[in-house]
């Protein structure tokens, strides 16, 4: 699909590990909570939180951008300066991201297919992170009956979806366990697979 990127093992091993190190510190001020489908208020087998001035949560009343932790109310805490710089290397936007989304996956979670819609940017791409067990990532096309792909996603690779690509349909269909050794049990993260989506939320100004 056009505008789509996979950089495979982008970030290093070592980047991966201070990365890691940056993501506890977050965790740790805005613990991960279990957002639940909008209506029916069925819990996601995903853990979420978020840095960044906004953050994407999902409850009955639905999916927005909030500046504060449903749980805490604390505003967020900022963006480590590794992912913004990332996204300045790979987006080339002189305008930062304003919402950094954490996912959490234990080995049997999933994520259905979906398009990232609630923000009014598109035009900037959502720029994508893959930290420990690898994930099967299935990319469609702009109508979800679409002709689809399995990507694997590893330890380390970026993923964005840019251009066309930006609305196309995509989930997880699986994690892989064992794949990795990044996430040890000493991070209280049950192994699993973290993900952090980088967005611009509200629209870029005009320079
Ligand atoms: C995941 N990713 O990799 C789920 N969304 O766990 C996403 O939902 C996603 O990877 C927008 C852009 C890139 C993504
Ligand atoms: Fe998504």
């Amino acid at each position: 699909m056009e505008g789509f990127c996979h950089h495979k093992a982008y970030i290093t091993k070592r980047q991966q590990l201070a990365l890691l190190d940056d993501l506890l510190k977050i965790i740790k001020a805005a613990p991960f909570y279990t957002p639940t489908m909008p209506k029916t208020g069925r819990p996601f087998s995903v853990q979420e939180t978020n840095c960044g001035p906004l953050g994407w949560v999902s409850d009955k009343k639905g999916y927005r951008y909030q500046a504060t932790h449903p749980v805490t109310n604390a505003p967020w805490p900022p963006i480590p300066k590794s992912m913004l710089d990332l996204w300045q290397t790979l987006t080339s936007l002189s305008q930062p991201p304003e919402a950094c989304l954490i996912n959490h996956y234990k080995n049997t979670a999933k994520m259905g297919l979906h398009q990232d819609k609630d923000e009014d940017e598109f035009t900037a791409p959502v720029l994508s992170v893959s930290l420990g067990n690898s994930a099967k990532f299935r990319l469609g096309g702009l109508k979800r009956a679409d002709k689809t792909q399995s990507i694997e996603l590893k330890s380390g690779d970026v993923i964005l979806l840019g251009g066309p690509s930006r609305l196309a349909f995509h989930g997880i269909d699986r994690i892989i366990k064992d794949s990795s050794t990044l996430i040890t049990d000493q991070t209280n993260l049950d192994a699993g697979r973290l993900n952090i989506t980088m967005r611009r939320v509200t629209k870029l100004a005009k320079v």
